[in-house]
């Protein structure tokens, strides 16, 4: 068996909040196993800092500057990339935004922003791919959901709607796009060591319950997510779809 199974070469990856975080992670090691990077964010000035950085390990990146939950943003992207002859073989729905408040103190305005940016989003951005993966035949749509996307947690209600929607969105590609060679699956990130959990690692109780609660007894590092992502967007999980595979110390498996 080569290892060729899990090489990227020749093959481009559109990631979105690429350029910090879980995303520029998942952009750091697409691009190690050999993918050309389509960096995304909505600061262009941190796009650009990070697309040198990585071009500075010799990595081929382009860079992408749009807000994921402006649909008409979205779309001039796309046709950006159309007339720029860069065709997206791997999409990585990774951009979102955590918002933690009760559900009786959370206004509307708040819920629809959570899961527009961390449902809407990927529902959007996959639609434009996935329009553009069909007539090729082939395509690997890796969304990231969340411990979430399947459990519940207090103030985080938004959030895990979105999340469990991700779940569901990754099963309806796979309905719908499967036989036409697309792959989709789902990464779900256990509690990892990001500014977006900034807040929670520094709350002495919080840090004590995850490191209790994951049979690893650790957070996990944002670089941990690379090889599920390498599999999910390589030949090596071609016969693999609508799954989400959770990367999380064990948490999901355990009471
Ligand atoms: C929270 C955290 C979680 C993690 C992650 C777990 O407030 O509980 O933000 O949502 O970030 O999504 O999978």
């Amino acid at each position: 068996m080569s290892v060729k199974l899990f090489d990227l070469t020749g093959r481009t990856a559109l990631i979105t909040g690429s350029s910090r975080g879980l995303g520029r992670a998942m952009a750091e090691g697409l691009a190690a196993a050999g993918a050309t990077i389509v960096l995304n964010g909505v600061d262009p000035t941190r796009l650009a800092q990070a697309a040198a950085e990585m071009r500075a390990k010799g990595h081929k990146v382009h860079e992408a500057a749009f807000d994921v939950v402006d649909e008409a943003a979205v779309i001039a992207a796309f046709n950006s990339l159309d007339a720029a002859g860069i065709e997206i073989d791997i999409l990585v729905n990774n951009a979102g935004i955590q918002f933690r408040k009760p559900l009786v103190e959370l206004s509307t305005e708040d819920w629809r922003r959570v899961v527009e940016t961390n449902l809407t989003a990927a529902f959007v951005i996959g639609r434009e791919a996935g329009k553009r993966m069909l007539p090729r035949k082939c395509g690997k749509i890796i969304n990231i959901g969340s411990l979430m996307s399947g459990l519940g947690r207090v103030t985080v209600g938004p959030y895990t709607a979105a999340k469990a929607g991700i779940k569901a969105l990754t099963q309806t590609m796979t309905a719908e796009w499967a036989e036409h060679g697309i792959q989709a699956n789902a990464i779900g990130p256990g509690y990892m060591l990001t500014d977006m959990n900034k807040p929670l690692i520094e709350n002495e109780t919080f840090n004590a319950w995850v490191v209790g609660r994951t049979p690893s007894r650790r957070w996990g590092n944002p670089d941990e997510l690379v090889g599920t992502a390498i599999f999910l967007a390589s030949s090596a999980s071609n016969y693999v779809s609508g799954q989400i595979i959770y990367v999380d110390g064990g948490m999901t498996a355990i009471l």
